[in-house]
């Protein structure tokens, strides 16, 4: 059982400022030697975290997703990435930090919807109303783990935004595509670029769809996908596009980067995980916790069968597991 109510690391919103709600028991006993007041866990916090810059995020925790396991550590989500714009590895934090610009950030949101629309990112943030922090888990599909306090909106409220037609069956997303912000573009012409991700209309209106703009109480970093990305904890973090610049409500089911580059053959367009489908080279039975190296067992849809399998009735016969 990896998703339970209440484990004793668990900050409450009430009891602590937005930030408290990320730090693991670990990091409090190391920071406050078990007992220092809660109000100076902001300050070594924020004392932390002065040279990455962001500006703090407000938002309001929410208690419906929380964890059993420890929030993976600020600094090992900020420097150990995927972000092919930067990089085919894992080391692509310094590049993405100053190359990345992610404010102003134009977003255009179209195809079958009434009300098409371009607006800033901020101005997104704005009229969506109200940022939730949520505790999520992130499986990638090379076999490792984190776990990541986001701050965002569900996918829904951008899908409410625009007043999708019900031809729409699809939401298709892109990232970026300017090399001179991510020299990856132009270093590996053999990848399509834009980097492209699509979910069913279906998956966008369940409430576990989540688009991030933040993470451990700031702006979301660049290596992580500033200035907005999307994140579906039931699926293989490939799904989880970032700085995305345009989202389009299509009829046809969009072909995803991964899926494009292994032609369909490992990475699928569900890609949603199960411990008992193999990828092509490897298994999916564990997962490697980033920040403990501890193998841990892979749960179906990363846990969170009970908010998604419905789903995915009736599509028994349908490769939805890579
Ligand atoms: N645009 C873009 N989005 C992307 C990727 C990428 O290379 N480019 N990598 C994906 C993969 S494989 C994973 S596991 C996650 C990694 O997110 P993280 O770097 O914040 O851990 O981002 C996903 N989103
Ligand atoms: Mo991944």
């Amino acid at each position: 059982m990896l998703i339970k109510s209440d484990p004793s690391w668990v900050i409450k919103e009430n009891q602590a400022t937005p930030e408290g709600a990320y730090l693991n028991r670990r990091t409090l006993m190391k920071g406050l030697a078990g007992s220092i007041a809660l109000g100076s866990v902001a300050q070594i916090n924020m004392a932390g975290s002065a040279q990455e810059g962001r500006a703090p995020l407000a938002s309001t925790h929410n208690d419906a997703y929380t964890l059993d396991r420890e929030l993976t550590p600020e600094d090992v989500n900020l420097k150990y990435n995927n972000f092919y714009e930067f990089g085919s590895h894992k080391r692509i934090s310094d590049n993405a930090e100053q190359n990345l610009k992610p404010r102003p950030w134009e977003v255009v949101i179209d195809g079958m919807v009434n009300k098409p629309i371009t607006l800033d990112v901020d101005e997104l943030i704005s009229k969506v109303g109200g940022l939730e922090e949520r505790l999520y888990r992130h499986r990638c599909v090379e076999a490792w783990s984190m776990t990541v306090p986001w701050i965002g909106f569900p996918v829904k409220k951008l899908v409410d935004l625009v007043d999708p037609l019900g031809s729409a069956k699809y939401l298709r997303m892109e990232t970026f595509n300017d090399a001179s912000m991510a020299d990856g573009i132009a270093s590996q012409p053999w990848y399509p670029w834009p980097y492209v991700e699509g979910i069913t209309m279906a998956e966008a209106g369940n409430d576990l769809a989540f688009l991030a703009v933040g993470a451990y109480g700031k702006q979301i970093a660049n290596s992580m996908g500033a200035p907005i990305r999307l994140h579906m904890p039931w699926k293989y973090g490939f799904k989880s596009i970032k700085s995305i610049v345009r989202f389009s409500f299509v009829e046809e089911r969009p072909v995803s980067y991964w899926e494009e580059i292994s032609d369909g053959r490992e990475y699928g367009f569900w890609a949603n995980v199960n411990p008992e489908v193999p990828h092509a080279r490897w298994s999916q039975a564990n997962e490697t916790v980033l920040h403990t190296q501890e193998r841990v067992p892979t749960l179906l849809y990363n846990g969170y069968g009970e908010q998604v399998a419905d789903l995915y009735t009736g599509m028994e016969n349908e490769k939805i597991f890579y």
